[in-house]
């Protein structure tokens, strides 16, 4: 079932191209740019086959919504939204720090929470409510005005409680592109935001990207990946059970396990066949199986330097000395220690984001946090003590810049 693989080529061949969508994305977009809401009631028939009455989720709908889904789900989103909350109030900085550098200079840091932001939450091949919570908690966590919510018809009502219990009130029944698109533009009904967040496919990654000079976005967050690190002493059954979950998420997801045991990769191998006679999503896993595989590395060290090549969206670390493992590594998205840390646990309720940077992206981005719905504002407050002490400095470097009224705004108050 599970082949070995090179780990250049695995990487190389993980790189999907947008290219390939970046013209119907174009037309998308422009489209929305041009007719607005009747372009969104127009690509909810087209590409969700759904007749819409209207765009936005109602206060009635939202009650309806709870009416209709299993009172002990709705506890167990609100338990999941409480520790995500909670993980997230941890990662929130000080809205003001100051520091006296030296008598008369005192510098600092500002944080200010984004005006408005939109999340997406993706449909289709399955609906999230998971990642409505995910996307909203730290965009309300950091203290975000205004939080809009786009996500295809028909809308899950699960996924509605899901942004009612995270507290957005503005749900928009949009998916695809074209939900990018009237975030990041703003229509009759959807306010422009400032800030999109959020996974998706080819199309809604692609949209993200060609709408940057209009609306910050987080980072491409692709089909979903797991690296598992793991030596001889990791259960095979757990490491087999790990690779299915990631599996079953899309035919394009990828598991790659990288170990120093041979037999170890093998024993894997037979759990996966194993545990596959009884997966219900068996056809999308066994596709994702096929860009999937494991790594033999001759000791430790080549294994984190293949995991760091790899820079999987998630980390299982399977080995004895994980702690060893963890300081080294240096490129995942979200990082899972010891056997009885399923990634499943990250996706719904430890209270970590499971909105990551796939496809190598977490080189250089981080999760889903608190800090991408803040900006940040450096402070001085310099007195004449402080100015006295540092104008010379000023003064001299702006005369060699040939820039005069820099230095005459020194001068002048220096008299
Ligand atoms: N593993 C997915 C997130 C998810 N899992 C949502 C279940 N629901 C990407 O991190
Ligand atoms: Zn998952």
């Amino acid at each position: 079932m599970l082949k070995e693989l090179d780990v250049n080529s695995w990487v190389f061949g993980r790189r999907s191209s947008l290219e390939g969508v970046y013209d119907s994305v174009s037309d998308i977009v422009e489209n929305v740019r041009k007719s607005g809401d009747s372009a969104l009631f127009e690509y909810a028939k087209k590409f969700d086959r759904v007749e819409l009455e209207s765009l936005a989720v109602t206060e009635d709908e939202v009650e309806a919504a709870y009416d209709e889904v299993d009172g002990h789900l709705v506890e167990n989103l609100i338990e999941a939204e409480a520790r995500i909350s909670e993980f997230h109030e941890l990662q929130r900085r000080n809205d003001l720090w100051l520091r006296e550098i030296q008598p008369g200079i005192t510098l600092g840091v500002k944080t200010t929470p984004l005006q408005r932001v939109g999340c997406y939450v993706p449909g289709g091949r399955a609906s999230y409510p998971s990642t409505a919570l995910m996307t909203a908690v730290p965009a309300r966590v950091a203290g975000v005005r205004e939080i809009c919510a786009c996500t295809p018809p028909p809308v899950n009502p699960l996924t509605i409680v899901a942004f009612d219990i995270a507290g957005v009130s503005e749900i928009y029944r949009a998916g695809g592109a074209q939900a990018i698109a009237a975030m990041a533009l703003g229509t009759d009904s959807i306010k422009p935001v400032q800030k999109i967040v959020g996974p998706g496919n080819v199309y809604v990654t692609a949209a993200k990207m060609m709408l940057r000079d209009h609306a910050e976005i987080d980072f491409p967050a692709g089909p979903s990946e797991i690296g598992i690190i793991a030596d001889s002493s990791a259960n095979p059954e757990f490491i087999a059970a790990d690779i299915l979950a990631q599996a079953e998420h899309d035919p394009n997801a990828a598991c790659v396990l990288v170990t120093t045991d041979r037999s170890l990769a093998e024993r894997v191998d037979k759990e996966v066949s194993k545990l596959l006679l009884n997966a219900p999503r068996n056809e999308i896993i066994e596709k994702a199986l096929a860009q999937s595989g494991f790594v033999i590395a001759d000791s430790m060290s080549q294994a984190v330097s293949f995991i760091d090549e790899i820079a999987p969206e998630h980390l299982s670390i399977q080995v004895s000395d994980s702690l060893s493992v963890l300081n080294r590594v240096r490129n995942a998205g979200s990082i899972f220690v010891g056997p009885y840390a399923p990634v499943a646990c990250g996706d719904y309720a430890s209270g970590t984001n499971h909105v990551l940077p796939t496809a190598g992206y977490s080189k250089v981005y981080s999760g889903l946090n608190v800090d991408h719905f803040c900006k940040t504002s450096t402070v001085q407050i310099i007195d004449r003590e402080g100015l006295e002490d540092i104008g010379d400095i000023v003064e001299t470097l702006a005369d060699a810049e040939g820039l005069h009224a820099h230095a005459e705004s020194v001068r002048i108050r220096r008299k």
